[in-house]
């Protein structure tokens, strides 16, 4: 029977870190597909992750929970023909719940080994308010304390009693009967998506799905939530400093931005990944197609748009999501 594990969380908080740091560590042996859904039509963790996977499937429109299980389910199935793997990785879009791919995962007979919630550590706060991080937590069964690097000692005690409160309040019920669908649950702490290799050994797997909670109601958290994203691209050609600048310029409703730009300056191409106020850029020596930024949080058009305007290099596109 093939295995699965399904890597949830809310918006940049190390999920494909997860995958490329931890991952790919612990299973060098075995044939690992990975999955991964995006908040939006355009994706840039899957070109991140097929640097370090040879098979990286990308449903990349919507969210798989609201709308995508049909796509989700038929290419779950034609990477398992082509490719026979063992393992299977599913991250889905920090935007989206796990329970319905869950679900999606155990109707193709595929066995859940555990519903990893990687929580970033330092800007718990910042979002431990939003629906969906509520029921991205209470729906899986393995907790990350991720970016633990970033908090000291008393700060990570302080926020594993927040997640435990949180884990408990929105912990996913049976809706026939009332008890918890996962028995229990674990929690580690990790840097750089690193942690032990127990997470994924299925000693943990989840026993006993007391019983399917079919009539499992959907949270229409996106629009609960407002969370939008807007796509910018660049224009003309640009420095690393252009890019450096417009980061520095966000406001702080906008949380997330990701992105893949040629500058001039650098020889590669630049994945640039910003959450909450901390920024890495990786080189992506493959990428040749258009530079462009993609802009997540609560109503930001306004804002987007007029950072595009301060800028002499971004525009939105005409017909922009
Ligand atoms: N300091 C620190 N930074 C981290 C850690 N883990 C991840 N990051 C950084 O956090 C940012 C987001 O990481 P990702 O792995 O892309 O997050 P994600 O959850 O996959 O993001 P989405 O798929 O967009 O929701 C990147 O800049 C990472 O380098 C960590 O443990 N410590
Ligand atoms: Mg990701």
């Amino acid at each position: 029977m093939i295995s699965s594990f399904v890597i949830t969380g809310f918006l940049g908080v190390g999920k494909t870190t997860m995958l490329t740091n931890s991952v790919k560590q612990y299973f060098p042996d075995k044939k690992i597909a990975i999955v991964v859904n995006e908040f939006g039509d355009i994706g840039v963790d899957s070109k991140v992750l097929t640097n370090v996977y040879s098979e990286v499937l990308e449903i990349s429109e919507g969210c798989i929970c609201c709308q995508l299980a049909e796509e989700f389910e038929s290419g779950v199935s034609e990477i398992i023909e082509k490719y026979d793997p063992e393992i299977i990785f599913v991250e889905t879009s920090g935007a989206s719940e796990p329970f319905p791919i869950f679900l999606s995962l155990q109707n193709l007979g595929i066995s859940v080994e555990g519903v990893i919630c990687v929580v970033d550590s330092k800007n718990f706060d910042a979002y431990k308010e939003n629906s969906t991080a509520q029921y991205q937590l209470g729906g899986s069964n393995i907790i990350v304390m991720n970016k633990t690097d970033l908090i000291s000692d008393e700060e990570a005690m302080a926020v594993e009693a927040e997640i435990r409160e949180v884990k408990e309040k929105f912990d996913i019920k049976n809706t026939m009967t009332g008890k918890p669908v996962f028995k229990n649950y674990v929690l580690h702490r990790a840097e750089q998506g690193l942690v032990n290799k127990e997470v994924f050994e299925g000693i943990y797997r989840v026993e006993e799905l007391i019983e399917l909670a079919l009539d499992h109601k959907h949270l229409d958290h996106t629009v609960k939530d407002s969370l939008t994203q807007k796509v910018a691209y660049f224009t003309t050609d640009i420095k690393f400093q252009d890019v450096d600048d417009i980061l520095e310029k966000l406001p702080k409703n906008i949380y997330r931005v990701k992105g893949v730009v040629s500058v001039e300056d650098v020889h590669n191409a630049i994945f640039v990944n910003y959450a909450f106020g901390d920024v890495s850029f990786e080189e992506l020596p493959e990428y040749d197609g258009k530079s462009l930024l993609i802009f997540i949080g609560e109503n930001i058009d306004k804002d987007v748009a007029e950072l595009c305007d301060a800028s002499d290099t971004l525009s939105l596109p005409r017909f922009s999501i």
